[in-house]
């Protein structure tokens, strides 16, 4: 019998589809690769599997450099399951149940028509049984049951990955959300024949939801809550396994004019990801971790249990914000990372604030401030004048970093609620709002090292916020006046 697969190596939907229907009725096996190149679905034989080669596995964000095999080979995974104590945020332990070690697991990366050895060790001193379902298996339970792995022993089993694209995998082991809350998840890429278009940074970010006896921030070892979890109610939302991972020193990078893939899954147990990089479009975006790519894309939808690959060139610098935009994860629950642009400028594509006006919405008069430091303002306010627009200044510039509460977020950004660092030195906390801030600053005994943007805002402003953020939540200070900001920014 004449293969269909061999007729032709470029089908097109219709023809692979009419090809689909005629195989079903025929006793050859399917096609084993569909390969896609810009949406451009090509039938692609795999070709036969050659040598054998030892997986090279990483741990987020990282990924393992691209395949530059052009066969299919014996791929052998070696993963360990490890069960330990490790912070989710500053202050709170959890005990993780891990591939590899981190959350999300070992990254794996193989070639469709690749023969996967698969040996997965459960270490020694490990309390649970675990297996592994990778939804990159074709075959019962994704590997599950001929995965199941007691304390102190390996399995192996093997499979063919038959479809390219970005899949995850966990932990199936009753009961299978305990496993997954504990953070028993992680990707596969299955490549395609021809690889994927070359990039300049790739970065694996998974989002995951974290139960706890207490709740947010709360500290001590915080054990799993089951009852949590059945609600679906999440204290935590992070990525890569904790509040902070990308933030600070962690943030991911990269320089002007490079393109960026992340590979982006969602470990759920319970909730879905709008996935989101603010101040960035997707160019290319795979829904799902199929092969079709959609373009200019804002957000994408991740279900629990998915993933998307998301590719865009960085045209500006800063810092762009990655975030689960249903945003109260995000600034409240930990969902929250960074990616670090580091470059020149480009104005006509961003042009920063170019003007400040005065919006007096009662009396209808609009001031216009032409640069941020010479302004036409009152050159005294009361002190409950500058309280009440220094708190809709607050709100405005700095609550999403530092909360309403003036709390803060954990190993993010550092509290202005009793903050030492804050009511030490008026003059040093004008600079701060005035020009931003840079490298390690201990707020309280924590050490904080993240990047506080400059915020140009207008003299007047400034007295008007730290007026009121050195009187607010417990903090008392006195006013904070034009002069003074006017000096600061003089002495610059
Ligand atoms: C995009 C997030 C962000 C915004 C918006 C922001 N900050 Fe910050 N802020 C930070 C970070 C991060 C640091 C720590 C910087 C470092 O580690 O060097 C910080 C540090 C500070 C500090 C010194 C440390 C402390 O806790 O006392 C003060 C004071 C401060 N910010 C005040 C403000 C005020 C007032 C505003 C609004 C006008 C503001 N910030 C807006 C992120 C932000
Ligand atoms: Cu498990």
């Amino acid at each position: 019998m004449n293969s269909p697969r061999k007729t032709t190596a470029r089908l097109s939907t219709v023809a692979l589809l009419t090809a689909a229907t005629f195989l079903g009725s025929c006793s050859e096996p399917a096609p084993s690769a569909i390969a896609a190149t810009n949406g451009a679905q090509t039938q692609v034989d795999p070709g036969p599997v050659v040598g054998a080669e030892l997986a090279v596995l990483t741990s987020p964000p990282m990924v393992p450099p691209p395949i530059t095999r052009d066969h299919a080979t014996k791929l052998i995974v070696n993963l360990e399951v490890r069960e330990f104590i490790g912070e989710i945020a500053d202050g709170v332990e959890y005990t993780f149940w891990t591939f590899g070690g981190s959350v999300p697991g070992s990254f794996i990366r193989t070639r469709v028509g690749d023969v996967v050895e698969f040996n997965l060790s459960n270490a020694a001193d490990n309390k649970m049984p675990h297996n592994i379902d990778l939804h990159a298996v074709t075959g019962p339970g994704g590997g599950a049951a001929s995965s199941f792995t007691a304390p102190g022993h390996t399995s192996q089993f093997s499979f063919k990955v038959l479809n390219p694209g970005l899949y995850a995998y966990h932990c199936a082991t009753a009961p299978v959300g305990m496993h997954i809350a504990n953070g028993m998840y992680g990707l596969i890429l299955v490549e395609p024949a021809g690889g994927l278009p070359p990039v300049d940074k790739e970065y694996y970010v998974m989002q995951g939801d974290f139960y706890t006896e207490g709740g947010y921030g709360e500290a001590g070892l915080q054990p799993f809550s089951m009852a949590k979890a059945l609600t679906e109610i999440p204290d935590y939302v992070v990525f890569n396994g904790r509040v902070g991972s990308l933030v600070g020193d962690n943030a991911l990078t990269a320089e002007v004019g490079e393109t960026v893939r992340m590979f982006v899954g969602n470990g759920g147990p319970n909730l879905v990801s709008s996935f989101h990089v603010i101040g960035e479009i997707f160019d290319s975006l795979y829904p799902e971790g199929g092969n079709l790519p959609n373009h200019n894309v804002q957000t994408t939808l991740i279900p629990s249990g998915g993933a998307a690959i998301a590719e865009f060139k960085v045209e500006v610098p800063g810092t762009f914000i990655l975030v689960d935009h249903s945003i109260f994860r995000a600034f409240n629950k930990g969902a929250l990372g960074m990616l670090t642009v580091t470059g020149d400028e480009d104005l006509v594509v961003y042009s920063g604030k170019q003007d400040d006006r005065i919006y007096l919405a009662e009396g209808g008069a609009v001031q216009s401030m032409p640069g941020s430091g010479a302004v036409s303002v009152p050159a005294t306010r009361t002190h409950d004048e500058r309280m009440a627009l220094g708190e809709r200044g607050y709100v405005a510039n700095c609550l999403a970093c530092h909360q309403s509460t003036g709390l803060g977020i954990p190993a993010a950004f550092p509290p202005l609620a009793g903050s030492d660092f804050l009511m030490a030195d008026k003059a040093r906390s004008i600079g701060v709002v005035l020009n931003g801030l840079t490298g390690a600053v201990t707020v309280n005994g924590t050490k904080f090292d993240s990047i506080m943007p400059m915020l140009n805002l207008a003299d007047d402003d400034v007295a008007n916020i730290l007026t009121y953020v050195r009187n607010t939540w417990g903090n008392e200070g006195e006013m904070v006046n034009l002069e003074e900001v006017r000096a600061v920014r003089a002495a610059k």
